[in-house]
């Protein structure tokens, strides 16, 4: 597949302000000045970066606890999405969300979500709706190689299949649920073969290379916009972090991390920019990414706390 110059350096500054963005979230986490949890997208960058690549505005994603990838991929705005996990009234979700709650309906991301699984059935209902309208917008549903064991999974795969719905399941395997290794909860290799059981293809990608990645996408993407149903890419990868910032991640064997941090996303594509001779727009890229996330920082710092009287504006009550 041939890729124009804008493409490439897209994938560039994406993946590096997703980087610029979870590297400060980890000095901000340990500095005390992020209120929430956080689930980091460290080393797994190059799989919300390819697939949202290979999308539309007008298309849709669901996303899961570790989603800032997911959310800045598809055009999420960081100085929002930064505050939001300051807990300021300026960020996303006024404050009272944090990190795995944010949402931007207008362009097309469907929300974060700390139920693991959850986003499976509404990806399901957005492609649904997109094929009742007969718009040709497609959906993305990203999930973890544990949320592919939640029943949720299951019934939507089989759901997406007979009603052949727009709509590409991108599970991220970056080897573990939580503490549990992939070994240990599953005993299949790929989770890609999953899709056999329900009639639809299966593939499985390098999810450190955001070439292999927005490839595979594209092409599932084609054939959900076509008319031709769902696909499930598995994209393998690995999660540098613990599950959580706070987690030391001591389950977790070194020398398989040290060999997965070798085989890093960014310098690996950066390497080929540098060969077909982008070295001066990295470094602008570079400059432009940091000043990017120090402003989200500033503004989130400078913004104010939420008012207190606003409690319960916005919450919903059963
Ligand atoms: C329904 C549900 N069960 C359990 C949990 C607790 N939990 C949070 S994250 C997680 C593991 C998710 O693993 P995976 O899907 O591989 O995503 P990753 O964290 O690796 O990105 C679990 C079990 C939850 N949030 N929701
Ligand atoms: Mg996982």
């Amino acid at each position: 597949m041939e890729l124009t110059k804008e493409k490439l350096l897209g994938f560039y500054e994406t993946m590096m302000t997703i980087r610029a963005f979870e590297s400060k979230a980890v000095e901000l986490f340990a500095d005390n000045q992020l209120p929430g949890f956080v689930h980091l997208y460290l080393g797994e960058e190059a799989v919300a970066t390819g697939v949202c690549g290979s999308l539309d505005v007008k298309d849709y994603i669901t996303s899961t606890h570790r989603g800032h990838g997911h959310l800045i991929a598809k055009g999420g705005k960081v100085d929002l999405m930064m505050a939001e996990l300051f807990g300021k009234a300026t960020g996303y979700c006024k404050g009272k969300g944090g990190s795995m709650h944010i949402a931007d309906i207008e362009l097309g991301i469907l929300g974060a979500n700390g139920i693991v699984g959850a986003g499976q059935p509404i990806a399901a209902g957005a492609a649904f709706a997109c094929k009742y309208k007969q718009t040709d917008a497609v959906t993305v549903c990203f999930f973890g190689d544990g949320a592919s064991n939640r029943g949720t999974f299951h019934e939507a795969l089989n759901m997406a299949s007979i009603w052949k719905l727009p709509l590409i399941f991108v599970c991220e395997n970056n080897m573990y649920g939580i503490s549990n290794c992939q070994r240990d909860h599953m005993r299949v290799t790929d989770v890609s073969d999953r899709a056999a059981a329900y009639g639809i293809p299966g593939m499985t990608v390098d999810g450190n290379d955001v070439v292999a990645v927005y490839e595979a996408a594209t092409e599932a993407v084609k054939r959900a916009r076509k008319g031709d149903g769902p696909s499930l890419i598995e994209c393998k990868t690995w999660r540098w972090r613990g599950h959580f910032e706070g987690d030391p991640g001591a389950y977790k064997d070194p020398a398989e991390q040290d060999a997965w941090l070798k085989k890093d996303p960014i310098p690996r594509f950066e390497k080929k920019l540098i060969e077909i001779n982008y070295a001066q727009e990295i470094a602008a890229i570079k400059t432009k990414v940091e000043d990017k996330i120090a402003a989200a920082i500033k503004f989130s710092q400078e913004s104010p706390d939420p008012n207190p009287e606003d409690v319960l504006t916005d919450v919903y009550a059963g």
